[in-house]
């Protein structure tokens, strides 16, 4: 059994929006993104992320692979392991090689192996307990695999049906020490324990509010969230995420935190 450390993010990986970003999986049917507006987001997103003093890894476009910016479904990273994913989408398996490149020099790697399916997208670490989305993407063979692993890593885990929105961190994240920012999910028996900041009606979207350390980053334009995430003893920013809307993305996606 590991020890378990207390997490402080140090690290951020992230990639550049490739001009393919508008081929890449959606239901949103907001219209095509802008590419030049995404990589103008996409670089006051990294600026942020090294204000807070990360160390950022910006990893360049992967032609072919117009998802591929939305980093954080192809690992999961704990203080101890960094878990390669097998992305629940075939047209994103291709993503996680360069990602496991660079994971290598931080981590030892673990592999979610098929028939397992993974995205990172559902996976929300809260202290030493890990809430693992059974969705579209993360089949329960690959949940499975992954609870095993953070079991050996001193880890507890709990498997929660993603029943709106296309994974758990769509819908639930955390916004403070053991405190879920939730929309869709809030009167789940799962997340009983943890107490909850309720995403008003029409705000699902700012669910996926995104900590790092003692800030939160969340999208520009859901005043009710913000009223809430104020309340808080966290600075909060304000970010314009319109064009990875477009292709289902959010604050979460875009990198991978350690
Ligand atoms: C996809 O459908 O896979 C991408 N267009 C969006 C992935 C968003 N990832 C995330 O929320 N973790």
């Amino acid at each position: 059994m590991h020890t378990i450390i207390p997490t402080a993010f140090q690290h951020a990986i992230c990639r550049r929006p490739g001009p393919d970003l508008g081929a890449g999986l959606t239901t949103a049917d907001l219209g095509p993104p802008d590419f030049e507006l995404a990589l103008h987001q996409h670089d006051t997103y990294v600026a942020v992320l090294r204000n807070l003093g990360l160390d950022v890894t910006v990893l360049d476009a992967l032609p072919g692979f117009p998802d591929a910016h939305f980093v954080e479904d192809t690992a999961v990273v704990t203080p101890h392991v960094a878990v390669i994913t097998r992305p629940g989408h075939p047209d994103r398996r291709g993503e996680t090689e360069s990602i496991a490149r660079v994971l290598a020099e931080h981590r030892t790697i673990e592999q979610i192996e098929l028939p397992g399916t993974v995205d990172g997208g559902d996976v929300l670490m809260v202290g030493n307990h890990f809430f693992i989305g059974t969705s579209e993407r993360t089949n329960r063979d690959g949940a499975e695999q992954l609870a095993q692993i953070l079991t050996r890593c001193g880890h507890t885990s709990t498997m929660v049906p993603v029943s709106a929105g296309l994974h758990f961190k769509s819908s639930v994240n955390e916004v403070g020490a053991q405190l879920l920012l939730t929309a869709d999910f809030a009167d789940r028996d799962e997340l009983k324990d943890y107490p909850h900041l309720l995403v008003p009606p029409g705000e699902e979207y700012a669910g996926n509010t995104l900590r790092i350390n003692d800030h939160l980053l969340t999208p520009l334009g859901y005043d009710g969230v913000r009223q809430q995430l104020a309340g808080l003893a966290l600075e909060v920013s304000v970010l314009d995420m319109s064009e990875v809307r477009k292709m289902d993305g959010g604050l979460t996606c875009l990198s991978l935190r350690f």
